[in-house]
């Protein structure tokens, strides 16, 4: 009896060892916020930002706006660490991380967050938005906060939009100005199916991807074709093989800043006021900064000798008339309540 007593304990010593073990050897420190260590105020929380941008796109340039106010702002008990580059994964990675509550705050593009919330299918309409003011209006108003409430349903706390830029397209074939013109190129698009129905009804063979693939893969002709803000154009330097730009300004795709719901229940409404306010800052700095840091990327990539074809407003007709059944498919994925209010905010 005395043995079998023994081994019990040792098993459950064993046991107890392994699993405080697992919980701190993790290469991917747990979210601090939800690993129910708030009580101890004389301890540090530190929080992590990951994003799959670069770091001198417009949303890391807000995020280490978010570090600043925020550790200054709770006098250092609230740390923040910003893995950029894509370190903790692409933009649906980073996703499911926030979900598991494994990463504390993530921005992605609109796009790749779709399929986890259907309502920001709205988003990709091509041509919605064509006014960087009358963006952040809409927004940051009621149509882009009812969006942003959504998020709740797949487990997520939506805390701002960060500038990530009008998309052009680029290719490494011929001048495209038409739909025509895009007959047979292989397009790397986003991962989403709405967007991947758009190129495919304009003629091309759209194949989804990370964006951390793409240079590798348009180096390597898997795609000869893409479509980006000039500023990840410039930054990932896709321009060095892709010397037609068409200036599309098809979509707006912001980074949609967000956190885990229960984390951020689990906060103290000081703690919520600090993040928040450390996120309003980043929208601002990333929006303040991205006109000019997307003129200059649009500038160096002229200057590299690609051809930047400005269109006219038939040809982009040409584009529109391509839409109506993906309309259909957007208005079958999203509520008619957040879909219409998107609709009257922007005349469409
Ligand atoms: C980076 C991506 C990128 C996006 C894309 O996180 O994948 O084309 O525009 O900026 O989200």
């Amino acid at each position: 009896m005395k043995k079998f007593l023994v081994v019990l304990l040792t098993l459950m010593l064993i046991l107890t060892l392994s699993v405080g073990c697992s919980g701190s050897g993790t290469e991917a420190e747990p979210a601090s916020g939800n690993s129910g260590e708030g009580g101890d105020s004389s301890e540090p929380m530190t929080l992590r930002v990951g994003h799959a941008g670069f770091e001198i796109q417009p949303q890391h340039l807000g995020w280490l706006k978010f570090e600043e106010y925020v550790e200054s702002e709770s006098g250092g008990a609230i740390q923040i660490e910003i893995f950029p580059n894509a370190q903790l994964g692409n933009d649906r990675e980073l996703c499911e991380l926030v979900q598991l509550g494994e990463l504390d705050f993530t921005s992605i593009s609109s796009s790749p967050l779709a399929p986890f919330d259907p309502e920001f299918y709205v988003l990709d309409i091509p041509f919605m938005f064509s006014d960087r003011e009358k963006t952040y209006e809409i927004l940051d108003g009621e149509a882009g906060q009812l969006l942003m409430g959504s998020l709740e349903n797949a487990g997520l706390k939506g805390l701002g939009y960060m500038e990530n830029g009008f998309r052009q397209l680029s290719n490494s074939v011929r001048e495209i100005r038409t739909p025509e013109d895009i007959a047979g190129l292989k397009i790397r698009t986003m991962n989403n199916d709405i967007h991947m129905k758009f190129w495919e009804l304009c003629g091309a063979n759209p194949t989804p991807m990370a964006f951390g693939e793409l240079y590798t893969a348009l180096k390597q002709k898997v795609v000869n074709g893409q479509e980006n803000p000039y500023t990840n154009i410039a930054q990932g330097k896709l321009h060095e093989c892709q010397p037609y730009i068409s200036e599309t300004n098809h979509l707006y795709t912001p980074f949609v800043t967000f956190t885990n719901l229960d984390f951020w229940n689990s906060l103290t409404e000081e703690q919520q006021k600090i993040i928040q306010e450390g996120i309003d800052l980043a929208v601002a700095e990333s929006r303040e900064q991205g006109e000019k840091v997307d003129a200059e990327a649009r500038e160096l990539i002229e200057d590299y000798g690609c051809e930047i074809s400005i269109l006219t407003e038939d040809e982009i007709q040409q584009f529109k008339d391509k839409m109506s059944p993906i309309l259909e498919d957007i208005g079958a994925k999203t509520s008619p309540e957040i879909m219409d209010t998107f609709m009257e905010a922007t005349n469409y």
